[in-house]
């Protein structure tokens, strides 16, 4: 089937050459320019499928996505929020592909299922761009391009920072006692996060207790910690896979009379994080109790913007656009982290770098 892009850059040659024709005739309609414009000057119409609301980084990169595809800049944003169900993803992608959307939008809950409903954008010639989470196809010709994070480096960075601290703390692999609170199971940042701390446990001998999803919220975070401070009385890091699970997991070792912090060998619990986006936490960065938090940027508002650009202009965007991450933490001990030879500054949090952060 032509790709639609196709048939509306044709549409609007053979508008512009019959306007052309009407002018030299002297002919033209009445109606003045405005409803002569021809489909160039239509907005380009964006399906957004947004998977939820369930976490402060979702907010922002919502709001990120609908500051980016505004009227005033040419678009008609139809936002759907699947409320962390694929179902209503899908359906939502289908109401997309009957309203003759010129492009589909995805931030999918979990990676895989997505096959079937792929084919039929394919089959309706309408582009999708994946954000944020990542999707598991058969055939990654299903859809255009994605844009967001590498999980499981940020798992790393977080793990090859816990194995510098703790040796700051004279602590080897054997002394400490990890569990993961996780993100929503399935979903490729959960996938991610969670294969580099095992990979690490394993590697550094590390005791990883238990690992028990937690949603990304902070209800169930709390929930969670809480039911693993009663199972087991030797937990020393927690290892939260968001910021709101942080918050959640800090409540419970608060309400069981311990401490989150950095000192390991006075009985502090260890919290770690990912995101960097809610308030709170990122105080709690600041102050010491939640001991380093990996960057996950939700602003992926301009860069699906700007691929979508590039379609238009008949580019073709990266199949795979990564965004550059850092970790923050207020502990100076630890000022960089080597991944595959490769190293990654720690951002050491100050107030001037929180109020002058972009979110
Ligand atoms: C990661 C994103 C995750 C965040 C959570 O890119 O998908 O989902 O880490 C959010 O806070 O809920």
């Amino acid at each position: 089937m032509i790709n639609r892009i196709c048939v509306k850059r044709i549409l609007s040659a053979v508008c512009v050459s019959v306007m052309c024709c009407i002018m030299a005739t002297g002919c033209g309609s009445s109606r003045n320019e405005e409803e002569n414009a021809s489909p160039a000057n239509e907005a380009i119409v964006v399906g957004f499928s947004q998977l939820g609301a369930e976490s402060d980084w979702r907010s922002a990169n919502s709001e990120s996505m609908r500051d980016a595809f505004t009227e005033e800049k040419g678009y008609e944003l139809i936002f759907e929020d699947g409320q962390q169900k694929q179902s209503k993803q899908i359906t939502a992608i289908r109401s997309f592909i009957q309203q003759g959307v010129d492009y589909i939008v995805l931030a999918p809950v979990t990676q895989d299922g997505w096959d079937s409903v792929l084919e039929e954008t394919r089959d309706a010639g309408i582009p999708v761009i994946i954000v944020d989470r990542m999707v598991q196809t058969a055939n990654d010709d299903l859809f255009t391009c994605w844009v967001g994070s590498d999980f499981h480096l940020e798992g790393c960075k977080a793990c090859e920072w816990l194995y510098r601290y703790a040796r700051t703390q004279g602590m080897s692999g054997d002394d400490l006692h990890i569990v993961n609170i996780q993100g929503t199971i399935g979903s490729s940042a959960q996938i991610g996060r969670t294969a580099g701390l095992e990979e690490y446990s394993e590697k550094y001998g590390w005791d990883l207790r238990e690992e028990t999803p937690g949603d990304f919220t902070q209800a169930k975070g709390r929930e969670v910690m809480a039911q693993m401070l009663v199972t087991y009385n030797n937990i020393n890091v927690v290892y939260c896979e968001n910021d709101n699970e942080a918050l959640g997991a800090i409540e419970a070792i608060e309400a069981a009379g311990k401490h989150a912090g950095g000192d390991l060998k006075n009985g502090d619990i260890l919290v770690m994080s990912f995101d960097g986006v809610n308030e709170d936490a990122i105080n709690y960065c600041l102050n010491g109790t939640i001991a380093c938090i990996v960057e996950c940027n939700p602003l992926h508002g301009p860069r699906v913007e700007s691929i979508i650009s590039t379609l238009e202009a008949g580019g073709t965007p990266d199949k795979l656009e990564y965004v550059n991450e850092t970790l923050y933490s207020s502990y100076e001990s630890v000022d960089a982290v080597t991944i595959d030879s490769v190293a990654y500054p720690v951002t050491i949090l100050t107030q001037d770098i929180i109020d002058t952060r972009a979110y």
